[in-house]
């Protein structure tokens, strides 16, 4: 396979050059604080390696708001582009060799290409995600009522169909789950009922359900409002494991970050899904007031920490394939997204690293005999360690940067595709 990768491996090894002596410090320093504890630093090291969350396709844009956009110079217009920017990603930080992509935004005449477009970028494809909250040019019929929960059933067979196309391009670029999140909902009480307008989208969901290949998921993503405002169709955990369990064993659920309501207690929520084996996926990012879409641990590194502690208890006691599909899924509305996307994929890592570092021991031991300071400091204890050396190790080991932003901002990337790529429109951003 011919690799067309957009950075020299050369540069980020000249780059990295100068840090390898204070690194190798700081790792040995490391090494020797956690075998005091009894732990083997390369141990840990190996599951951070191990370790790899998607990006999102349009995750390389400058998000925006209902308000506003602001493009930056260089940002992609198309997939190829988009691609060729995960691929610097992923080249630096090492943690992202799965791109997400979304329907029909990302669609082109030859997915087998595509694949093969990916591949000699360093990426595969993640989860597919299917588009029933936007109007298309030229589509039959409008979303303005819904999709799968559409009152009008052309409207509904419309969705469907898409969605199965969403299957068929994904069989094709090699992805075996579709996530579908749709933006069904009412505005007004009384505006719809609220249980027929459920009974529409799992009947409808059931034809997308029963075109699933033998191998693959849906993954039902639920979000408590936006845009409807007043109801959603499958508005939080409840309504997702409730369709997914009706739809059956392929149905997962997937977990945004910032689908809640404020100050929901995420990591219960991962727990119960894990225990009836409906947890299918996350999508990291983090938020203040809503769903935000901001930088995964900007705000709340610690809830991010707590919602690994559960996923690491689900990985050491899994239940009925547990397998989900990490995804970034936030809007870069003021940052260059690979700088954001990288800072984020460090947090994410540097969080599920923390809770690898948790002595499970010491922590049941403390929650078996009901003895609660101890058990929060099994925890404290882990989040406290900085795991920085760890991460880049595990880096320098794939050929990536130490210092991701750093070595990025050296490359000239931004600024060299700022001279070869079109310029982006303004208008508002995605939802
Ligand atoms: C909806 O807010 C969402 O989180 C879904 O995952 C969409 O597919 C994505 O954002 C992009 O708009
Ligand atoms: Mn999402």
């Amino acid at each position: 396979m011919t690799t067309n990768l957009p950075l020299s491996a050369d540069q980020i090894a000249t780059l990295n050059a100068p840090q390898m002596d204070a690194l190798a410090d700081d790792y040995g320093s490391l090494g020797r604080k956690l075998s005091r504890a009894g732990i083997d630093i390369d141990a840990i090291k190996d599951k951070v390696a191990a370790f790899s969350v998607a990006v999102p396709s349009w995750g390389t844009g400058r998000g925006g708001t209902r308000f506003a956009k602001f493009p930056i110079a260089g940002e992609p217009t198309n997939i190829h582009e988009k691609l060729e920017d995960c691929a610097v990603v992923n080249q630096l930080s090492t943690l992202t060799p799965r791109v997400s992509p979304h329907f029909p935004w990302d669609k082109v005449s030859d997915y087998a290409a595509l694949k093969q477009e990916a591949e000699s970028l360093g990426l595969g494809f993640d989860a597919v995600n299917s588009n029933t909250f936007q109007d298309q040019p030229g589509q039959a019929h409008s979303y303005n009522t819904g999709s799968l929960a559409s009152t009008l059933e052309a409207t509904r067979q419309q969705a469907i169909e898409h969605n199965i196309e969403c299957i068929e391009i994904g069989q094709q670029i090699g992805s075996t789950d579709l996530t579908v999140w749709v933006g069904d909902g009412t505005n007004f009480p009384g505006q719809q009922d609220l249980g027929r307008s459920l009974d529409r989208y799992l009947e409808a969901a059931a034809q997308v359900y029963a075109a699933l290949p033998e191998d693959w998921r849906i993954l039902l993503e639920h979000k408590m409002f936006e845009p409807a405002f007043y109801s959603t169709v499958i508005s939080d955990w409840g309504s997702s494991i409730l369709a997914a369990q009706e739809l059956g064993p392929k149905a997962k659920c997937l977990v945004d970050l910032g689908h809640h309501a404020p100050n929901v207690n995420i990591e219960q929520i991962v727990a119960r899904l894990h225990r009836f084996g409906k947890l299918g996926g996350f999508h990291f990012n983090d938020s203040k007031y809503g769903d935000d879409d901001l930088d995964s641990g900007s705000i709340n590194p610690h809830q991010l920490f707590l919602v690994f502690n559960e996923l690491i208890e689900a990985e050491l006691n899994p239940r009925d394939g547990f397998n989900p599909a990490y995804m970034i899924d936030q809007s870069h509305n003021v940052t260059d997204p690979i700088e954001s996307m990288m800072s984020s994929a460090e947090a994410i890592a540097s969080c599920y690293a923390k809770a690898v570092l948790v002595d499970r021991e010491a922590l049941n031991a403390a929650q078996q005999g009901n003895d609660t300071m101890m058990a929060f400091q099994a925890l404290r204890r882990a989040y406290n360690v900085d795991v920085a050396p760890i991460l880049a190790m595990v880096r320098v080991e794939a050929g990536g940067a130490i210092d991701v932003l750093t070595a990025y901002r050296a490359s000239g990337y931004r600024v060299r595709k700022a001279q070869e790529r079109k310029a982006v429109g303004l208008g508002a951003g995605i939802v």
